[in-house]
């Protein structure tokens, strides 16, 4: 049976099995100096208040044994796949590709295009590159989520309003029940944010659910200790 985890815009229903943790993009390049964001002119300190809440949240979840995923945006070293028109747009100081003082700009394997170390993932959890926005675009993560039996989503990371989003909607159309956590998501505009997570749960929940990660984690602990502990 579910579980009812409080939620906007009705309690999100925890399911017994199929539930993953998503962290989007909490790489070096959108939350250090130096990197893409900044690049872009964005004050990329504001991103790092939600860290402690997707610690816990990466903590609940391998406490009770439950998939996590975490992306980085990124391009291969020759940039067949970043299109043009990405690379071009905007006035920032460094483009997609540069060199800048952590790396090439948004480059996978690069300095700036690593997890940050609060959030480094364990050995054998997944990381998913991705080209574009949306976490499902190019990447194989549909792939993973369907091996593994997932049905549920509870997402987390940067930015709410672009990677964030665009995964969330990605997920939504795919049939998959998506939660997005409202204090373990932050954007370089906070009001960008607001409208997003009203987005979201808008019209009876036309893209999801939103919730604190308080109800996330009590929610988690009354459905999964038990489990764990059989
Ligand atoms: C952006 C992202 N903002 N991770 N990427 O370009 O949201």
């Amino acid at each position: 049976m579910p579980t009812p985890l409080p939620a906007q815009p009705y309690p999100y229903p925890l399911p017994p099995t199929g539930l993953a943790l998503i962290i989007i993009d909490m790489q070096r390049d959108f939350i250090e100096p130096g990197g893409f964001g900044d690049a872009l002119g964005n004050d990329v300190g504001l991103l790092r208040a939600i860290i402690p809440q997707v610690r816990a949240l990466q903590d609940a979840f391998r406490r009770y044994n439950l998939p996590i995923f975490q992306t980085v945006e990124g391009h291969l070293p020759d940039l067949s796949d970043c299109p043009p028109s990405k690379r071009d747009r905007g006035h920032g100081a460094l483009k997609i590709g540069d060199p800048g003082p952590m790396g090439r700009i948004l480059v996978l394997g690069e300095p700036g295009n690593g997890i940050i170390p609060e959030l480094a993932p364990l050995p054998g959890e997944v990381i998913i590159p991705k080209p574009g926005k949306g976490a499902f675009y190019a990447t194989d993560l549909e792939a993973h989520l369907k091996a593994q039996g997932v049905t549920h989503l509870v997402i987390t990371g940067v930015t709410t309003e672009v990677c964030v989003q665009t995964t969330m909607r990605e997920a939504n159309d795919r049939g998959y029940e998506c939660l997005l956590v409202e204090d373990a998501t932050e954007s370089y505009f906070p009001e960008f944010k607001q409208a997003t997570l009203e987005m979201v749960r808008a019209q009876g929940g036309i893209i999801g659910w939103t919730a604190s990660t308080e109800a996330v984690l009590s929610t988690l602990a009354a459905q999964y200790s038990a489990q764990v502990a059989v």
